[in-house]
């Protein structure tokens, strides 16, 4: 459905998108196994292929620290596996049922492969510090590479929660991973409790929760969206972490007590927006960027006492959460007040016709990303002294 303005040369094969609609249309009315595994034993080798192509791309440097390497061989390992499907008849009895069980064997083959990448960036920052050119391309390459791996599990979630037997008892009106009628304050609210028990472990103490919501469509109805829940999830509980943190650790000391997180929902003709706010201090807008950066949010993971657990601020929580929001056309951005506090706001499609898949392409223009260095600034230098970018020093 997209098209492609002047030449671009797109060798071998491009992946095909699917909108939330086409996934809950699929898997509503008597979905069709045969069907779903036509599909997949092309689409999921094709997948794996596109981004194949670009971890080779990675400068060496890179792509030579074992982790990465690791990761590399399990991508190869699953495709050819998936391979192994290409002639197989979906009549022979047994093709549907192994190829089930292969798709559940691969996810569990990729389960750490943020960890294991985050690992290979840290062994090539202490090798080889960090460099803007590198956190360019490491950037552009994960921002990819994550949204390819979110769109890969996906697809092995919706065909194994369709047709493996295990049905969801505890959600019988989902469509695989799907909710047609997610209720977005409730997942809100969900997401607010579970960073709650963390902060209060960690901290003793959280911020109340104040949710409102604005149904421009439909003023009196409570705002629902036909959306993946464990997505909002994800990206609702990594925002209200940060929040907590932001305002515990601004408060802590102040007889006044914590200062509510609020979150406001809100429906329009085309966006759903939700929009958590803290008072928690905010962040310099200098500082904002670092907030997504992989390379530089990277740092080995805190030695802390057993049993406590960090409450945000380490690895990839953020950006990861950003390309939850952009898969399907949404999106995550942060507007902080440097003294006062931060509104990190959530948009969504309102329409799971709008939502499609937001794939990465390996094309011309990706290999160009890959073999040009960026250029020099064409702005001007703002001081004579310029910062020192490999000190991390935000909060
Ligand atoms: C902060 C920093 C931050 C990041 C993401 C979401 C909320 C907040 N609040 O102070």
């Amino acid at each position: 459905p997209m098209e492609s303005s002047g030449p671009v040369t797109q060798t071998g094969f491009s992946p095909s998108p699917l909108s939330i609609k086409q996934f809950l249309d699929f898997g509503r009315d008597n979905a069709c196994e045969k069907t779903s595994y036509m599909f997949l034993r092309k689409e999921l080798p094709v997948r794996l292929a596109n981004t194949m192509r670009e971890v080779n791309l990675l400068p060496e440097n890179l792509l030579n620290q074992p982790s990465v390497r690791l990761v590399q061989k399990w991508y190869m390992q699953s495709f050819v596996e998936l391979l192994d499907y290409e002639n197989r008849k979906p009549e022979n009895p047994h093709a549907l049922n192994d190829f089930l069980e292969l798709l559940i064997e691969i996810r569990n083959r990729h389960n750490d492969v943020v960890p294991t990448m985050a690992q290979g960036v840290i062994e090539y920052k202490e090798k080889f510090g960090f460099d803007l050119l590198s956190s360019t391309n490491v950037q552009y390459f994960l921002d990819r590479f994550y949204t390819n791996r979110i769109s890969f599990r996906m697809l092995i979630n919706q065909h194994t929660l369709l047709f493996g037997n295990d049905t969801n008892p505890a959600h019988p009106k989902h469509i695989g991973s799907i909710d047609p009628t997610c209720c977005v304050a409730e997942v809100v609210r969900d997401a607010y409790e579970t960073a709650k028990m963390l902060c209060e472990r960690y901290y003793l103490a959280a911020p109340e929760l104040k949710i409102e919501e604005f149904n421009m469509k439909a003023p009196e109805k409570s705002i629902q969206v036909v959306y993946v829940p464990s997505h909002l999830f994800h990206m609702l509980f990594e925002l209200f972490k940060n929040s907590m943190r932001a305002t515990v650790e601004l408060h802590e000391n102040s007889s006044e007590g914590l200062p509510p997180v609020k979150a406001k929902v809100t429906l329009g003709l085309e966006d759903l927006s939700i929009k958590i706010s803290d008072r928690g201090g905010g962040v310099a807008l200098r500082k904002i960027e670092r907030l997504f950066n992989y390379m530089y949010s990277t740092a080995p993971a805190p030695s802390l006492e057993p049993g406590s657990v960090p409450l945000a601020g380490f690895g990839y929580g953020l950006p990861i959460s950003r390309l939850y929001a952009r898969y399907f056309q949404g999106d995550l951005k942060l507007y902080s007040m440097e003294g006062v506090g931060t509104d990190a706001v959530i948009y969504l499609k309102a329409l799971s016709s709008e939502s499609f898949e937001r794939l990465p392409v390996f094309n011309k223009s990706a290999l160009r990303h890959y073999k040009t260095s960026p250029e020099a600034d064409d702005w001007s230098n703002p001081s004579k002294e310029p910062r020192d970018a490999s000190k991390p020093n935000y909060k």
